[in-house]
């Protein structure tokens, strides 16, 4: 596949992925997602059955999402382990009943390249690796295979112990040096760099004052890949609710946006929450300051 790049000027291009190009760079974009897993850690259960999956997708697509993440697996603190076909059962219809339906990309959010070519086969257009292609870099052969998008989340460890290594000192430094080590697998496998967005992983293996600093310091991370999009997954993550003094997942909306602000005010082009419809008008308001603020300077 050739390997031609889309992007017009620095910090803003076109994501290639499956069967379009979405512009990343302008309005931030909104990634909704759709857990169909019994134990994710804030909507785990809701969504399992796939008629009630399905319906709370469409309604995601009505409240503004530009793209919908479908999940089979939980990667919270303590979560279950589940096995590629268990995981691809739970996907898999889900994925096929959406890509024939909605108008936006769906993407699936996976560690397995079998789960991710299943995927990809039954429609999804993009695939979200939270192992940055640590956990089976073949994964990557899948994307390429099918011309997808392929998100590239920074994480440490292994599935087990996702979230309890103490944390690194120099978590932006890691976090870069890790996403270039992943950007060049995914590129050496045959990935367009056109197709490719970082995530520096909010949750996963840092600690909270790390997680604070992520979202603070995002800029950094920015620069250090101009011609990629980055995508950042705050939504009612623990973080938010010990900063609120104990919130529990139900009460980190306000946070959540919160931290959606501050990400997209330091460069996030796209956005991974729960809750869609508050997150299109939070980023519709931050987009119009952002582009007042370019315009002065
Ligand atoms: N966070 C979660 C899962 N996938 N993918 C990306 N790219 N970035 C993230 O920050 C990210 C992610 C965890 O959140 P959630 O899907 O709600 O929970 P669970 O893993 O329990 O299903």
């Amino acid at each position: 596949m050739e390997n031609t790049s889309a992007k017009t000027e620095a910090g803003a291009g076109e994501w290639r992925i499956a069967r379009r190009s979405l512009p990343w760079g302008a309005r931030t974009l909104v990634m909704g997602v759709l857990n169909v897993t019994p134990d994710s850690f804030s909507d785990g259960g809701r969504f399992f059955d796939p008629a009630r999956a399905l319906e709370h997708a469409a309604r995601m697509v009505e409240e503004g999402a530009d793209i919908l993440d479908v999940g089979g697996e939980s990667t919270r603190p303590g979560s279950a382990d589940v096995d590629a076909s268990e995981e691809a059962r739970r996907v898999v219809p889900v994925v096929a009943a959406l890509a024939g339906r909605v108008r936006v990309p769906v993407s699936v959010d996976t560690t397995k390249a079998s789960v991710a070519r299943a995927a990809l086969d039954a429609g999804a257009e993009i695939v979200n690796d939270v192992s940055g292609l640590r956990f089976e870099p073949s994964l990557a052969d899948e994307a390429a295979r099918a011309g997808a998008g392929l998100v590239l989340m920074h994480s440490l460890g292994t599935r087990r112990t996702l979230h309890t290594l103490p944390p690194v000192e120099d978590v932006l430094g890691e976090v870069t040096e890790s996403l270039h080590a992943s950007v060049a697998e995914a590129e050496r496998r045959g990935v367009p760099r056109a197709c490719l967005c970082i995530d520096p992983g909010v949750g996963f293996g840092k600690s909270h004052e790390q997680n604070v600093e992520l979202v603070a310091r995002l800029d950094v991370l920015v620069a250090g890949f101009p011609d990629l999009p980055v995508l950042v997954g705050t939504s009612r993550k623990r973080f938010i609710g010990t900063l609120l003094g104990g919130a529990s997942v139900e009460e980190r909306l306000h946070g959540t946006m919160a931290t959606v602000a501050a990400a997209v005010l330091r460069g996030a082009h796209i956005v991974r929450v729960h809750d869609v419809r508050a997150t299109v008008e939070t980023v519709r308001i931050i987009d119009a300051i952002r582009a007042a603020t370019a315009s002065e300077g």
